[in-house]
């Protein structure tokens, strides 16, 4: 009946329920939400785990017994619904200091503040047993070219994060990072602007096994790109540490609607995909409840997101079984490609070589069939047997 459970794995930042509703054009119309409710209700509602900013928490320049009392008041609560905190990230985007950005800063002293303020975090992660810790990149970037020197700031942005990665060994915690790729707002270009950056800036790195990434639904939608060949391709690379499931309509502002809300299609093929691949980590959401609504919004928001994704792993569970689907996927030929090109032991002289009497016009007229086997999908999609 597509209730959650705590096995289904969904976790919230508390920024996404806490989330007030102010955007460029106006202010918050809700009240700020304490993060003792915002564990009691997503832990009602069958949630699995929850994850913050640094500040999300603990507010900007807070220290010493109040910033204390702050996370052990968070940790009883944590504890008391048996929720977990599978990840930790960092606010390296809302202080005006972090205006021309956090790592890639022009100003080195801004550079070194930001690594303390992520290096305070990444011991607070681990206190509180996270084991991702996401970096996203938001503020690193530029509006005009002449403002930035790209190869330098991506030896910096390197330099941060084998910084990080130092120091998580040093300290042996056992936490691994997941860049966050975004093409653009709030920079007018941000770096690492996709799924396909972040995984080749990966190899890069001091330690490319510690590092993974955290896609984001709607950021490659923003970007043109298909979400779920995104993270395909980042599961094939064996660095799909983490994503973050939300909604979007296509190359517009960064929306964060429910997951399921925006493109709904995309979203059955990317349930498909995590739950046929085995993804094993946290389903993520990171969504912004609509600011037209108040408290009873934001709860029917967040049950949204997880009822969505059950709905479709549903959907794609039985898309999968139906006698039809076989059929039309072996008609489409699906399952040829898993079978490698050349022979066991060919070599490139003897494919070169080899004659099969293969004739490409008899090739060429025949049907793909992917029409049929589409229908059948989105028939499965929309509940129609
Ligand atoms: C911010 C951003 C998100 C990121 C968060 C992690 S912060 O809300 O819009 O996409 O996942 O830093
Ligand atoms: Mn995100
Ligand atoms: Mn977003
Ligand atoms: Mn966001």
């Amino acid at each position: 009946d597509y209730t959650p459970t705590p096995t289904d794995k969904f976790s919230f930042g508390l920024w996404t329920v806490g989330f007030r509703g102010n955007d460029p054009f106006g202010p918050a119309t809700r009240p700020e939400l304490d993060a003792v409710r915002a564990v009691e209700r997503l832990s009602d509602l069958g949630a699995w785990g929850v994850t913050f900013h640094d500040d999300d928490l603990v507010p900007f320049g807070t220290e010493g017994a109040e910033r204390d009392r702050i996370v052990s008041r968070f940790r009883s609560a944590v504890e008391s619904t048996g929720m977990v905190v599978p990840m930790v990230t960092t606010n390296l985007f809302g202080h005006p200091v972090f205006k021309d950005g956090a790592l890639t800063a022009n100003d080195r002293e801004v550079r070194r503040f930001a690594l303390r303020k992520m290096l305070r975090n990444v011991e607070l992660a681990a206190e509180l047993g996270a084991r991702t810790f996401v970096a996203w990149g938001g503020r690193e970037g530029a509006e005009s070219d002449a403002a930035i020197d790209v190869r330098a700031a991506l030896d910096r942005y390197k330099e941060g994060i084998d910084l990080v990665c130092e120091f998580i060994r040093e300290r042996g915690y056992d936490l691994r990072v997941a860049l966050e790729p975004k093409p653009n707002e709030p920079r007018g270009d941000i770096l690492l602007p996709t799924v396909g950056h972040a995984l080749s800036f990966i190899e890069q790195l001091e330690h490319p096994e510690m590092v993974g990434v955290n896609p984001e639904v709607g950021h490659e939608q923003m970007a043109g790109l298909n979400f779920t060949h995104g993270i395909a391709q980042a599961l094939w690379s064996g660095k799909l540490f983490h994503l973050d499931l939300n909604g979007q309509h296509g190359a517009k502002y960064d929306q964060d609607l429910r997951f399921g809300a925006g493109d709904v299609k995309s979203a059955f093929f990317t349930v498909d995909l995590l739950e046929s691949a085995g993804y094993a980590g946290p389903r993520h959401f990171d969504f912004k409840p609509l600011r037209t609504d108040m408290d009873e919004g934001v709860w029917a928001s967040a049950a949204g997101c997880m009822r969505n994704y059950l709905i479709l792993k549903d959907r794609a569970a039985a898309f999968r079984a139906d006698p039809r689907v076989q059929q039309a996927l072996q008609d489409s030929r699906v399952s040829e490609l898993s079978r490698p090109t050349a022979a066991d032991g060919e070599k490139p002289e003897e494919l070169l070589n080899s004659d099969e009497g293969f004739d490409p016009e008899a090739s060429a007229e025949r049907s793909m069939h992917y029409e049929k086997l589409d229908q059948l999908a989105l028939e499965h999609l929309m509940g129609v047997q």
